[in-house]
Formats: C-alpha cells, sequence, structure tokens
C-alpha cells in the first residue's frame, strides 16, 4: 500500500514523540511492505516564529494533499504573551475548524502491567476500557465574541457558548455509532441544570437514542461525571460530551491509565480525511530532552492506520508490542516513580524491536 502522511510535529515534545512514532510507522513499512510517504509541516509556535502565522497555508495544503495527519502538540510559554492571534493553540483550533475534525475520540484504556502506576485504587481501575467522545468544532473554543469589553462601566470578559443544532446532532449519532459496536451504553454528559446549550444537548441526546433502541443512553451533569471517573471509572462504555467538557474530562481521565503519556485521540472530519494526536500538551518543562513518554502518540499512529488506511493487523502488531515492552517492565520516566527510566527513542526501539517478535 502507498498513503502519504502528514507530520505536524508543533512545539516541545511534539518534535521528539512524532519523531519516534515516525521510526514505528517506518518499521510497520518494512515488515509489511507499505510506502508511507511522510509530508512535514509546520504548526503552532515553530510556525509563529518561522512564518508569523499559527497555521500556515503550506500546513493546510501539505494535510490536503495527504491520505491522513499526525500532530505532536502545539504551546509553550514563549508565546504565552502573544496576542491571541499569534498563539500557538489558535494553530490547532483552526486546523480543526478548517478541516472540520468534529468528532475527537479519547480511548481510555488500562493496561494490566501499569494498573499500579495509577493513582486510583488498583481494583478500581482494572479493566477500565471507555471512549471519550469530545466534539471539536464548537462551543466555547469557537464562539464569538471572545474578548474583553466593557460593561457598565466595568472591565468585563465575555466568551460564547454556541452550538448549531446539527453539530450537536452529529457528535451525539457518532457516539451511538461507536456505542453500537462496544457494550451499547453512552452517557451524554452535561450542565443541564445550569446552561440552556446543554438543555439542547440533552434534548439531541434523546432524539438520536431513538434511532439507536439497541443503546442505552444515560444523562449525567459534568460535576458528578468528573466524580464518577474517579469513584467507578468501570460504569462507563463511551462518553459523550462537549468541547470543554470533553477537553478537561479527558485529562482527568488519564491517571486512570497512569499517565497523560498514554492517551491517544483521533480526530475525524466528515471529509474523510483525519487527524491523530496525543491527547497532551507540549510540555516545556521535559521538551528536549529525550525523556517524553512516546506511547500516545504510537498508538494513535496504530489508530491512523486502523481508521484512515484500513490496516488492522498492522495497528494490532503496534498495540501488542506497546504492550509487551510495558510487560517486561520498560517505562520512560512520567511511569517509572522515580525508579530505573528508558529514553523516548529508546522506547520506540524497543517497541521496534518488540514488533519483531
Ligand atoms: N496534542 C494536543 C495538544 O497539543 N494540545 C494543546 C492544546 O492546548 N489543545 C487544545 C485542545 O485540545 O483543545
Amino acid at each position: 500500500m502507498k498513503k502519504s502522511i502528514a507530520l505536524l510535529p508543533g512545539d516541545g515534545i511534539g518534535k521528539e514523540v512524532v519523531e519516534a512514532t515516525v521510526e514505528i510507522l517506518k518499521a510497520i513499512g518494512e515488515q509489511f511492505n507499505h510506502q508511507f510517504q511522510f509530508n512535514y509541516g509546520l504548526i503552532g509556535g515553530d510556525a509563529i516564529d518561522q512564518k508569523g502565522n499559527p497555521l500556515p497555508e503550506e500546513t493546510i495544503a501539505i494535510c490536503k494533499e495527504s491520505d491522513a495527519i499526525i500532530l505532536g502538540a502545539v504551546g509553550g510559554p514563549k508565546w504565552d504573551h502573544n496576542p491571541v492571534e499569534l498563539r500557538p493553540e489558535r494553530g490547532l483550533l483552526a486546523l480543526r475548524k478548517e478541516l472540520d475534525l468534529f468528532a475527537n475520540l479519547r480511548p481510555i484504556k488500562t493496561f494490566e502491567s501499569l494498573l499500579d502506576s495509577s493513582p486510583l485504587k488498583k481494583e478500581y481501575v482494572d479493566g477500565v476500557d471507555f471512549v471519550i467522545v469530545r466534539e471539536l468544532t464548537g462551543g466555547l473554543y469557537f464562539g464569538k465574541p471572545s474578548e474583553r469589553i466593557v460593561r457598565d462601566g466595568e472591565d468585563a470578559v465575555v466568551d460564547t457558548l454556541l452550538y448549531k443544532r446539527y453539530e450537536i446532532e452529529r457528535i451525539l449519532v457518532s457516539a451511538f455509532e461507536i456505542a453500537q459496536k462496544r457494550r451499547k451504553h453512552v452517557t451524554s454528559v452535561d450542565k443541564a441544570n445550569v446552561l440552556e446549550s446543554s438543555r439542547v444537548w440533552r434534548e439531541v441526546a434523546e432524539e438520536v437514542a431513538a434511532r439507536y433502541p439497541d443503546v442505552t443512553l444515560e444523562h449525567m451533569l459534568v460535576d458528578n461525571a468528573a466524580m464518577q471517573l474517579i469513584r467507578s471509572p468501570r460504569q462507563f462504555d463511551v462518553i459523550a460530551t462537549e468541547n470543554m467538557f470533553g477537553d478537561i474530562l479527558s485529562d482527568e481521565a488519564s491517571m486512570i491509565t497512569g499517565s497523560l503519556g498514554m492517551l491517544s485521540s483521533a480526530s475525524l472530519s466528515s471529509g474523510g480525511l483525519h487527524l491523530y494526536e496525543p491527547v497532551h500538551g507540549s510540555a516545556p518543562d521535559i521538551a528536549g530532552q529525550n525523556i517524553a513518554n512516546p506511547i500516545a502518540t504510537i498508538l494513535s499512529a496504530a489508530t491512523l492506520l486502523r481508521q484512515s488506511f484500513g490496516l488492522e493487523e498492522e495497528a494490532k502488531a503496534i498495540e501488542k508490542a506497546v504492550e509487551n515492552v510495558l510487560n517486561s517492565g520498560k517505562r520512560t520516566a512520567d511511569l517509572a516513580e522515580g525508579g530505573k527510566s528508558i529514553s523516548t527513542k529508546q522506547m520506540s526501539e524497543e517497541i521496534i524491536n518488540a514488533l519483531a517478535d
């Protein structure tokens, strides 16, 4: 198979984890006789420094000419005081909008050998396997106005939580479709006791649920969901929620797996060009040290092979190799609890060796 993959390493550890992932994809290409062509593009802070724009036109073109996209991470203190249009995160948000990457799937699954790495009790996290389906192109992160204003003579600020009804419907449809292939349970998370947007979200969830009689729909307030994720995470199968709630809940849920460095994601578009990225950000405190955990990005690449290229065997080979390396006790620093750890590059090499086993 011949396929092209746009690579947007971005900032901080984004570069290191994407490089580690490219090595895995090259190894898979050799092992299974595929030709993957890699097209590099700038995004985030790096793109601001080199092109004066967090999402240059060339990057959009590179993505559109490719069959799938892998992104590392964006952001860093260097650009924290930039005007809003010159912030690294703007690049990522604009790319999501440009490609209509509306459905962000974030699987939360514990690895047997990492059960002791979670700050939660082992008996609670054992067997956890759910997916957060986060709406990614609407809500507070995109609504206008979003600005500082003067209200009643006082300095004030406004962000806008805006959803078109179809945007709510399509993300819930995605969640129900996924649930149908899993344990057939959707937990729709909202704040319907306070927010009008959440009350409409609930209405739409009920309408969509009526089309999927084999799937059970449960509504849960976001504050309760935050608590339930810690109290009994095994209850969840598919969590469907809006953009900001999904952003927050998935970082919380990463602790079930032991590290944010373990959480992969797929952002699916209406047009068929999908983006795969780790849930974590650019981690400027450890950038450039070759100690970041590349597994989230490597698992995102496995999902890419399955979802975008239909390469199930290759995806499984990567997932199995990751599991075997973790079973052998090898850990990057985030999971080593102060003990012996291996570098980003070494983790990638270990996974490549395990692919050959
Ligand atoms: N790899 C994810 C990443 O770079 N995240 C940085 C960030 O701020 N993202 C905003 C968001 O996910 O909504």
